[in-house]
């Protein structure tokens, strides 16, 4: 499931597949949150291209159902590598077709109508293996702990969801954290969590929760100093606006590995991002 599905009116169609034919759900980065990742039949997310825990539903299916999915957002080859899985492309374009990416059927049209058409065309899948697969990933994921030095960008990414609020965006830049982000952060809608894994361009992180702040959401941008860097002009509040996006900042090396504050332990580290973020000044309407 990619980017094509998180567009309004699909998510709750895709629930209505997913109930009656027992298939199971796995997001690029960009499809996250379209079906809650809490959903009994979600694999989860894709982070990083391989290896990855999600990556085990890929190596263990027989057909994949790509619905709103490009190429783009998440390489062909990296998901299929020498498997050669059979794809049906769902989308409302033709596929644009590349190594590891040759559907044998492609379904083109309005993807709420294509998702109805399956939902009612009376397929059902064995969910016994899938089910066992959803607790191994899951356990997985529960299991995995970030860098031992210091802050890790999976306390970022526990923070980020505690704070979170129905309607809040957090926009993420193009740096390393955004493979914990797209791992662990429990998306509770497909807006959520704003990224761009296709042109992945830096600089877009801060712009996007700008954007979303100016339309009155509450928004929080992770960025990492280079990416930061890109961008940081656009950031500095005018005298025209009342409010502003408010820093908060830690250094780190492009592993995401080291945070400066090495010498300190985890839990203080984990505490000095909590309060950052909470003392943050929410990001109120500004002026146009
Ligand atoms: C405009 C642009 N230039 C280069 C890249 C390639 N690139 C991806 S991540 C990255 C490093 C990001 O560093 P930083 O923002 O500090 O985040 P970190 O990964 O260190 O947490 C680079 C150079 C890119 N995605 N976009």
């Amino acid at each position: 499931m990619g980017s094509g599905a998180a567009n309004p009116g699909v998510g709750e169609r895709l629930l209505r597949l997913v109930d009656r034919t027992g298939l199971s759900v796995l997001a690029t980065q960009m499809g996250k949150g379209v079906v809650a990742e809490g959903h009994a039949r979600s694999l989860r997310s894709l982070g990083i291209h391989r290896p990855d825990h999600a990556h085990m539903a890929l190596d263990r299916a027989d057909l994949v159902v790509a619905l709103g999915y490009q190429p783009n957002e998440h390489p062909p080859l990296a998901w299929q590598q020498d498997r050669n899985l059979p794809v049906v492309h769902v989308n409302d374009s033709s596929a644009k077709r590349e190594a590891g990416y040759q559907p044998e059927f492609e379904v083109i049209g309005r993807l709420e109508s294509s998702i109805d058409q399956l939902a009612d065309a009376g397929l059902g899948v064995a969910t016994d293996w899938t089910d066992e697969l959803r607790n191994e990933i899951v356990a997985r994921l529960e299991a995995e702990e970030g860098p031992e030095d210091c802050v890790d960008p999976l306390d970022v990414v526990r923070v980020a969801a505690d704070l979170h609020q129905p309607g809040d965006v957090v926009a993420l830049d193009n740096g390393v954290y955004r493979i914990w982000f797209a791992r662990h952060f429990p998306s509770p809608d497909p807006h959520a969590l704003i990224l761009d894994n296709a042109t992945a361009s830096m600089g877009a992180g801060l712009a996007t929760a700008t954007a979303a702040a100016r339309l009155g959401r509450r928004s929080l941008a992770v960025v990492g100093d280079g990416g930061l860097l890109m961008n940081v002009r656009i950031w500095c509040p005018s005298p025209r606006h009342s409010a502003g996006p408010a820093p908060g900042w830690h250094r780190s090396t492009s592993s995401g590995r080291r945070w400066r504050g090495g010498d300190r332990d985890r839990a203080s580290c984990s505490s000095t991002v909590r309060s950052t973020i909470a003392s943050t000044t929410p990001c109120r309407r500004i002026a146009p």
